[in-house]
């Protein structure tokens, strides 16, 4: 079969499923297959663009890797947050905020690691649902929003209000899918955070299972604290998380990071630290903004998960375009909720530098990806 062909072939199978799943609420294929294809039609348009028909799908909403999505410029910017990695810099914000604020009440929030959206309601009624992008201008991903099933269309009151949060996948959401990629042969998505963000770029959304939590609203405040904000979020029928705590000073607040700590491998979604905020809003407002991110919170990030073990062999592998990456087999240990056996050791500049050895006991640990890394040897 010749390209065009092909793409017209793909076009047309891809808008029946889109039909079936979305209109008839009858899919006739896995949502795996339906990926499969459309990422081979979005490969053929790329290698041949002048062949991309004015029916395919993959203008509608764009494919994984393709920004096919229609720009979104915010009408508030969106901040993004300080971090911070020990209790010492922690203390160090906290410290100032008590400078310029006399008897400081905080509010502690999980950090939900998945993908930050806003939702903007007007009369009650969700009319858009943009992605952060960089603060300023995100991606307009309404129609997939929509499809998320913990998210209102309409609320309890008809308000305008743009509200933030988290879009994520829960973690068994996250197995079931990854279990099926593997049956089809797809690649697994590396973590939950990716897997969502991957699937907010497809039009399978809410089979897929996304959920949401919302924490922040962007529009001018409708009440006085952060905690009655997230009141009112509940009562307007948003998903607000259940583990947050009001903290009066750092050992308060440090309870509640320690607390985080344990609860964290047995909640149903990731988390990848802790926010705390100045509960006032007022005084929200009197502490301002730097350039890039608020005085009033800041993210504490949990310490990368890591694990000790020993290096038993290593498999030198030769990629399509010739070159060779080392991947070390280890005794397997268990890291991050998953047992682990390879470690990637990049190639051999960064196994000299760090002077690797089979027999080794090294400690790895996980950064983005699936496949760990050697940190250090021990
Ligand atoms: C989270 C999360 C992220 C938003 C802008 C200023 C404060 N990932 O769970 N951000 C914020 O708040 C920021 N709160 C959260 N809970």
């Amino acid at each position: 079969m010749n390209i065009e062909s092909k793409i017209k072939e793909l076009t047309e199978k891809l808008n029946q499923y889109a039909y079936e799943y979305y209109t008839l609420d009858e899919p006739s294929v896995e949502d795996s297959e339906y990926d499969r294809l459309y990422q081979e039609l979005v490969k053929l348009e790329a290698e041949n663009p002048q062949l991309t028909r004015a029916d395919s799908p993959t203008h509608r909403t764009g494919g994984v890797i393709l920004d096919g999505f229609v720009k979104f410029r915010h009408p508030y910017n969106l901040y993004s947050l300080g971090d911070v990695f020990s209790r010492e810099e922690l203390a160090v914000w906290e410290e100032r905020v008590r400078k310029e604020i006399a008897n400081p009440e905080y509010i502690c929030e999980l950090k939900i690691d998945g993908l930050s959206l806003s939702l903007y309601y007007e009369n009650g009624f969700l009319v858009t649902a943009a992605t952060r992008g960089d603060g300023t201008t995100g991606e307009n991903i309404t129609e997939n929003v929509k499809r998320i099933k913990d998210v209102p269309l309409k609320l309890k009151d008809a308000i305008d209000i743009v509200v933030r949060g988290e879009a994520y996948l829960p973690r068994k959401n996250f197995a079931k899918l990854n279990k099926e990629r593997e049956l089809e042969g797809a690649a697994p998505f590396a973590n939950p955070r990716n897997a969502a963000a991957g699937t907010l770029r497809t039009k399978i959304v809410a089979k897929r299972g996304l959920a949401t939590f919302l924490y922040q609203e962007a529009s001018p405040a409708t009440n006085d604290t952060q905690e009655e904000v997230l009141e009112y979020f509940e009562e307007l029928g948003f998903q607000v998380n259940p583990e947050r705590k009001f903290a009066r000073n750092m050992d308060e607040i440090w309870e509640f990071i320690e607390e985080a700590t344990r609860l964290r491998d047995e909640l149903p979604y990731d988390i990848d630290g802790v926010v705390v905020k100045v509960n006032n809003l007022a005084e929200q407002e009197e502490l301002g903004f730097t350039v890039k991110a608020p005085r009033w919170a800041i993210a504490y990030k949990f310490p990368a998960e890591q694990a000790e073990t020993e290096i038993l062999s290593v498999d030198w592998t030769v990629g399509r375009t010739g070159v060779v990456t080392p991947t070390a087999n280890m005794i397997p240990v268990l890291l991050a909720q998953t047992t682990v056996a390879r470690a990637t050791l990049h190639n051999v500049d960064y196994i000299e530098e760090k002077d690797i050895r089979i027999g080794d006991h090294v400690l790895i640990y996980k950064a983005g990806d699936i496949i760990p890394k050697v940190g250090k040897v021990l």
